[in-house]
C-alpha cells in the first residue's frame, strides 16, 4: 500500500516536472525532462528539439528539427545508433549535468559523456540550431560543457565549424545517414584533413571519394561553383588553435543546410518560403571527374574531352595499351626523367583544381618566384602553386612525389606550376613556336583576303541589302491587295518623327532604322525606315507589304501602313512600349520583371504567333530569323514576332525549301537550314526552342558560357536533363520563385529540348507545341539537340551578329 502512494506520488512529480509541448521553452534545468511528445523551442522559434522518427522509421530518436518547416527536416540526433522502439523515452540531465536518453526500463541509451563540468548546468536550445550544456550564468560560447554542434552527424549549419580543435584535438565532421529513415552512420564522411596541406575530404569508409581540395582564399580548389554570392559567406580559418570550415547566411532568416546524403553527395540546400520547398543551392561533386584520383598520377580529367583522361604536357600514358582501352589505373610518367642539377624547369597549368596536397608542403607568407626557387632548390619538388589565389596571388604550396587528382575547370581554376626536365621543356618551347607562327602567318593572310573581299562587294553594291523581301515560291499567288493597306504620306510620317531625328530613334536593324512616332490624332507609331541603297525594288517592296498586311494575329506585330515616295519606303508598325524580349531576359535587372509566369505567357504567345504563321494565317509563312530581338512586348507584356524581312511563303501544301542564301541569326539557325539551306516550318521550330530556353533561363545560346563545359545553352540544357538536374538551368532572377510552377518549368524545358533536336522529323510542329504547352499530355524524351557541342571561336565571336547573306552552293 505504501509502495503505491509512492509510486503514485512519484507520478504526479515526474508529470509536473516534464515538459509539454504548449511550453515554449528553450532550456532544460536539471529537475526537468523531455518525454515523447514534449518538445523545447529555441528562442527565436527556429529550431525544436524533442522525440521523432526520421522518414517512414518507427523508431524514437531525440532530435532537432526545424521548427517553422511544415515537414520535418532534422538538423542532428542524439542517439543516431541506439534508437527506442517505443514512446517511453525520457531525456534529462544527469547527475554531472551530462545529457541522457533513458528507455522505458530506466536504462540509458546514450548519453552525451561530456568530462567538462560546470556548477549550474542548463540544457539549451540556441536559435543556431546548436543544443549545448552551460552553466545557467555563463553564456559564453567558449565555456560550453558540451554541444551538438561538436557531434554533427549528416547536416552541417551555419555557424557551426568543419574541422579541428588543435588544442583539444576535437574533430568535427560529417557522416552520411544510412538511409532516409536509419540515421546511424552511413558509408561516408566528409574531413577537413590535416595531412599536409589541409584540404576537404570526403571518404567512403577508409578510401577517399572525393577531395574538395586545398582551399585557396576563396573556395575549395575542386569546388569551381562555390562562389563569391549573396546568399551566404564561407571561410576556412586556419590558426594556431583551430582549422575549419564554416559558412554564414547573409539573411539568417533563411533556413540554409549542406549535407552529405546517403550517397556520398554533399549538398547545399535553401528552404523557399513561398513554395514551401527546399532548392537544392549547390552540389559539389558534378561529374565523372570528382572520383578521387581518376586519372591517376599525372593524369588530368576533363569532362568535356573523349576520352576524359589525358596526361600532363611532358607526360605519358605508362602502359599505352591500358589507356587505349581507357584504363586510367597505371597513370602516367614522365617523358623524360628529371636531372635536378641540369636547369630543370616549370609548366604553368592554369585553370586547374590543383592535386592531392596531402604530401606537401606550405608558407603561407612567400611569394611565387620564392616558391619557384625553393622548389627547384629542392629535388623531390614536382610543383608549386600560390596557397592564396585573392589579387595577384601569395603564398607557397609545393608538392613532392605523383602529382594526383587534377582537373580542368576553365573557370575558377587555379594556376599549377609543374615541373619538367629541361629538354621537354625547351621541346615545348619550340611547337610553341612551330604552332603560334603559321597561325599568325595564316590569320593575317585571312584578314587581308576578307578586307580585299569587302571592298569589292562594296564596290559592286554600295552597301548591298542584307534583307530578303517576302518572296512568294512561284509568283505572287496573292492577288493585288495593296489597296488594303493604307499609305502614309512622307510628310505625315516626317512630322510624326520630329523629321526622323536622333531623338525619335529607337533602334537600327540590317534594314535600316527604327522611329517612334506620334501621329495627329495621338497614336504612336513606330517608323522602320528602309535604309536608301536598299537594292530591294518596288515590286519586292510591295509584296511584302501585302503579304503582312493579310496577317492578323495578336502575337504578331501589326502593320499600319506604309509609305512610298521620293525613293524612301517605310513600314508603319503599331507601336511596343516594352521594347524588345532580349533587352528584358538577358539583363539582369530587367529580367526581374519577369516571373515565370509572365516568361510562360510570353513562350505560349510565341508559340501561338509561329503557329498561325505556320499554319493557321492564310499563307504559310516560315519567318526565318524568329529570335528574341524580334519579339517586342506590349503593354501587358505580350509577345509580337516582328520583323518579317526575311520571311518566306510557302505554298499552301509546302512545308519548307532550298535557298542558297541563308539568312538568320547564329545560335538560333537549325544545323540543316545552317548547313545545307534547307529551311521549312521546323527550321522555325528549331529557332522557337532556342528561344524558349533562352526565356526560361535568361542566358543567350550563342553567348552561354559555363565554367564546367564549353556547351551552348541548347548543350548545358541537355547536359542537365540527362543528368536529372533539369532545373539547373532556370535564370537564377526567378529559380526561387518556381516551386509551385515546377512542373510547368520542367514540360517547358522539355518541350524547348524535343524542339531543338537535331533531325527536323524529330522535332514537333507549331501545333504539336501549343498542345504540350497548355495540356499535361506526356511529353516525350527528347533526343540530343543539334548545335551543341563545343562552339568553334568564329561562332562565338559572331554569336550576337546578324548573319549576312551567304551565298552557298547549290547541292
Ligand atoms: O529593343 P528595341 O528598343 O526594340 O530596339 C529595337 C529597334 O527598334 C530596332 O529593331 C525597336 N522596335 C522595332 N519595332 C518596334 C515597334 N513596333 N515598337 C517599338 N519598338 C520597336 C526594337
Amino acid at each position: 500500500m505504501e509502495m503505491c502512494a509512492n509510486a503514485f506520488l512519484f507520478s504526479i512529480l515526474f508529470l509536473s516536472l516534464s515538459l509539454n509541448s504548449a511550453a515554449n521553452v528553450d532550456i532544460l534545468r536539471p529537475n526537468q525532462n523531455i518525454t515523447d511528445g514534449s518538445t523545447i523551442v529555441s528562442a527565436g522559434g527556429h529550431f525544436e528539439l524533442g522525440f521523432i522518427s526520421p522518414g517512414s522509421s518507427t523508431n524514437r530518436y531525440v532530435g532537432i528539427w526545424y521548427k517553422k518547416i511544415p515537414a520535418k527536416t532534422i538538423v542532428w540526433i542524439a542517439n543516431k545508433e541506439t534508437p527506442l522502439n517505443t514512446t517511453s523515452g525520457i531525456l534529462k540531465h544527469n547527475i554531472n549535468g551530462n545529457l541522457i536518453i533513458l528507455n522505458g526500463l530506466g536504462h540509458v541509451v546514450w548519453s552525451s559523456n561530456s568530462s567538462t563540468s560546470v556548477n549550474n548546468p542548463v540544457l539549451q536550445l540556441l536559435d543556431s540550431g546548436n543544443f549545448v550544456i552551460r552553466d545557467e550564468n555563463d553564456s559564453d560560447t567558449e565555456n560550453y560543457a558540451w554541444q551538438s554542434f561538436d557531434n554533427p552527424g549528416n547536416t552541417f549549419l551555419p555557424g557551426s565549424k568543419l574541422g579541428w580543435n588543435l588544442e583539444t584535438g576535437l574533430e568535427r565532421y560529417l557522416s552520411s545517414w544510412k538511409s532516409e529513415d536509419d540515421p546511424s552512420p552511413g558509408e561516408y564522411t566528409y574531413h577537413v584533413d590535416r595531412d599536409g596541406y589541409p584540404q576537404l575530404i570526403m571518404r567512403k569508409g577508409s578510401a577517399i571519394d572525393f577531395r574538395a581540395g586545398t582551399w585557396n582564399g576563396v573556395r575549395f580548389s575542386g569546388s569551381p561553383n562555390l562562389k563569391p554570392n549573396r546568399i551566404y559567406h564561407s571561410d576556412f580559418v586556419s590558426s594556431n588553435k583551430e582549422l575549419y570550415y564554416h559558412y554564414e547566411v547573409v539573411d539568417a532568416s533563411i533556413p540554409t543546410r549542406k549535407i552529405i546524403n546517403s550517397l556520398g553527395k554533399s549538398q547545399t540546400w535553401m528552404w523557399i518560403e513561398q513554395s514551401q520547398t527546399w532548392q537544392l543551392y549547390l552540389t559539389a561533386q558534378k561529374d565523372e571527374c570528382d572520383h578521387y584520383a581518376l586519372c591517376r598520377a599525372y593524369g588530368s580529367c576533363n569532362i568535356n574531352s573523349s576520352p576524359a583522361c589525358e596526361c600532363l604536357d611532358g607526360f605519358e600514358p605508362k602502359s599505352q595499351k591500358e589507356w587505349d582501352v581507357a584504363d586510367w589505373s597505371s597513370g602516367c610518367v614522365r617523358k623524360v626523367q628529371l636531372s635536378c642539377t641540369d636547369g630543370d624547369g616549370f609548366v604553368k597549368h592554369p585553370g586547374l583544381k590543383s592535386p592531392d596536397a596531402r604530401q606537401s608542403w606550405f608558407d603561407r607568407n612567400m611569394t611565387l618566384d620564392e616558391c619557384k626557387s625553393m622548389c627547384l632548390r629542392n629535388c623531390s619538388c614536382t610543383a608549386y602553386a600560390n596557397t592564396d589565389i585573392r589579387g595577384s596571388g601569395s603564398g607557397c604550396l609545393l608538392w613532392f612525389n605523383e602529382l594526383i587528382d587534377i582537373k580542368e575547370h576553365k573557370q575558377n581554376g587555379q594556376d599549377l606550376y609543374i615541373r619538367i626536365s629541361a629538354s621537354e621543356l625547351a621541346k615545348g618551347r619550340s611547337k610553341v613556336r612551330f604552332i603560334i607562327i603559321p597561325i599568325i602567318l595564316t590569320v593575317t593572310m585571312m584578314l587581308g583576303v576578307c578586307l580585299w573581299a569587302i571592298r569589292m562587294r562594296w564596290k559592286k553594291h554600295a552597301g548591298g541589302n542584307r534583307r530578303l523581301f517576302f518572296k512568294t515560291d512561284g509568283g505572287n499567288r496573292n492577288g493585288d491587295v495593296d489597296s488594303e493597306l493604307p499609305l502614309f504620306d512622307l510628310t505625315t510620317l516626317a512630322n510624326a518623327t520630329n523629321g526622323f531625328s536622333t531623338n525619335s530613334k529607337l533602334g537600327e536593324g540590317g534594314f535600316g532604322s527604327v522611329y517612334k512616332g506620334m501621329l495627329h490624332e495621338g497614336k504612336e507609331i513606330a517608323v522602320k525606315r528602309l535604309s536608301k541603297d536598299s537594292t530591294q525594288g518596288l515590286k519586292e517592296f510591295k509584296n511584302e507589304v501585302s503579304c503582312i498586311a493579310q496577317l492578323q494575329h495578336r502575337n504578331l506585330v501589326k502593320l499600319l501602313g506604309c509609305s512610298m515616295q521620293k525613293g524612301e519606303r517605310m513600314l508603319v508598325y503599331e507601336y511596343m512600349p516594352n521594347k524588345s524580349l532580349d533587352s528584358f531576359i538577358f539583363d539582369k535587372e530587367q529580367s526581374k520583371v519577369l516571373d515565370w509566369p509572365k516568361r510562360y505567357n510570353i513562350i505560349y504567345g510565341i508559340a501561338r504567333g509561329l503557329l498561325y504563321l505556320h499554319q493557321d494565317s492564310r499563307l504559310r509563312i516560315i519567318h526565318r530569323d524568329l529570335k528574341a530581338s524580334n519579339v517586342l512586348l506590349d503593354h501587358g507584356m505580350n509577345p509580337k514576332i516582328s520583323d518579317f524581312g526575311t520571311a518566306r511563303i510557302c505554298g499552301e501544301t509546302e512545308t519548307g525549301a532550298n535557298t542558297t542564301k541563308v539568312v538568320g541569326t547564329y545560335g538560333y539557325m537549325s544545323p540543316e537550314y545552317a548547313i545545307d539551306g534547307k529551311f521549312s516550318i521546323k527550321s522555325d521550330v528549331y529557332s522557337f526552342g532556342v528561344l524558349l530556353l533562352e526565356i526560361v533561363s535568361g542566358e543567350s545560346n550563342a553567348n552561354f558560357t559555363h565554367p564546367d563545359h564549353n556547351f551552348n545553352l541548347l548543350g548545358h540544357a541537355w547536359r542537365t536533363y540527362t543528368n536529372y538536374e533539369t532545373l539547373d538551368i532556370v535564370d537564377e532572377v526567378i529559380a526561387k520563385s518556381i516551386h509551385e510552377h515546377q512542373l510547368e518549368v520542367f514540360r517547358a524545358i522539355n518541350i524547348g529540348l524535343l524542339c531543338v533536336q537535331q533531325y527536323p522529323a524529330d522535332r514537333p510542329t507549331m501545333a504539336s507545341v501549343v498542345l504540350m504547352l497548355t495540356s499535361k499530355v506526356p511529353l516525350p524524351q527528347p533526343k540530343q539537340p543539334g548545335f551543341f557541342t563545343e562552339r568553334k571561336l568564329h561562332e562565338r565571336d559572331s554569336a550576337t551578329n546578324y548573319l549576312t547573306v551567304t551565298t552557298m552552293a547549290p547541292r
